[in-house]
């Protein structure tokens, strides 16, 4: 019975169609599925924090609302991720008890400091660019709800990048200290956004077995690639120098050629010693303690309508 199931689960993924939640699939199919999704859904969370950080101060009221927006987007995102974890069996107060307790991780990119308004104009042109070079292929990934979520949440990514660049734009068409601005925040946040795309894929331990699943599309290098051909000439039309010394196009290759990012500082920063670590999870840890009354009355008031459903 069991090669039976083993055998349908294999043509559903050759054939290039969804496995489904009640389909029968590899136990380390569904784990590889929630490790991705709920490190997923835990950087859409985490991620609200840097730019967060600039609500409350943003140069006008226009750069608020939008700015506003975009932070509510990512905790829609996040709910919406941890949703599709649950269709595989997972918990969500359980994921988030791991993601606190430093069990799970989240993408390294939300371990940096965001220190000029620049950033969050960076963050949305190199960030949200490397998100979205990494998941518009995920919605063609093998498991149906999470290629789903994933349709909707890259239009938003996609808005969220060209307002980005819209405010990268207005200030590189500003003060000569506004265009040192977006400089320097270039130059901080060029690298750390290469590094989303995962290690080397001689060094990607998960690759193989996930793109054999088609839960991986894509291979590590090939996005990191496909992300520098597509950033080079938008920082040509901005104005601004990537910070790599080697970035050349190939015309033999047809792509550009671009310096090692430094993977010691990678995997530092995986091992919890990047700069905001330890700051990003005491805060994620400080609301979750902070939200308990909240959670309790929901229980409470659930608990009650059900007992009076039931009288
Ligand atoms: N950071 O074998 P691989 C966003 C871990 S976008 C931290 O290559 P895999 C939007 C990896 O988990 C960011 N850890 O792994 C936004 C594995 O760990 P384990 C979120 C990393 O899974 C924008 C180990 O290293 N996007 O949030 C990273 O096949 C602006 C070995 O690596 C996604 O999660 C890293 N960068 O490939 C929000 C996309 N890279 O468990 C707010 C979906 C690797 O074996 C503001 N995920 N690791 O110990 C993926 O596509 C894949 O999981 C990869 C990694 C490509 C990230």
């Amino acid at each position: 019975a069991l090669a039976a199931l083993e055998q349908r689960f294999a043509r559903t993924i050759a054939a290039d169609h969804r496995i489904e939640p009640r389909d029968w699939m590899p136990d380390a199919y569904r784990r590889t599925l929630i490790r991705q999704i709920a490190q997923h859904a835990h950087s859409e969370i985490i991620g609200m924090q840097p730019e967060g950080n600039w609500i409350s101060r943003a140069p006008s009221l226009r750069r608020k609302a939008i700015l506003l927006a975009k932070v509510q987007d990512e905790a829609g995102h996040g709910l919406y991720l941890y949703a599709a974890t649950e269709t595989l069996g997972a918990d969500r107060a359980d994921l988030t008890r791991k993601l606190i307790e430093g069990r799970q991780r989240y993408s390294s990119i939300f371990n940096y400091p965001t220190l000029t308004f620049a950033d969050v104009g960076v963050i949305g042109w190199l960030v949200d660019g490397a998100a979205i070079c990494n998941q518009v292929p995920l919605c063609r990934t093998s498991y149906g709800p999470y290629a789903r979520a994933m349709i909707r949440i890259c239009k938003e990514e996609s808005f969220h990048q060209r307002q980005g660049y819209e405010l990268l734009l207005t200030m590189m068409s500003g003060t000569e200290q506004q265009r040192r601005m977006v400089q320097e925040a270039t130059d901080r946040w060029w690298w750390p956004a290469l590094m989303m795309f995962g290690p080397p894929d001689a060094d990607s331990p998960n690759t193989a077995q996930s793109m054999a699943w088609r839960i991986k599309r894509d291979t590590n290098d090939e996005l990191r690639q496909k992300f520098v051909d597509m950033t080079v000439p938008q920082a040509e039309k901005l104005g601004v120098t990537l910070p790599d010394p080697e970035l050349r196009w190939n015309p033999e290759r047809g792509h550009y050629d671009f310096g090692t990012p430094d993977w010691a500082e990678f995997k530092q920063v995986l091992a919890g010693n990047g700069p905001c670590n330890a700051q990003r999870l005491a805060h994620r840890r400080r609301a979750h303690e902070d939200g308990a009354w909240v959670r309790e009355a929901a229980s409470a008031y659930a608990a009650k309508q059900a007992a009076r459903a039931a009288a």
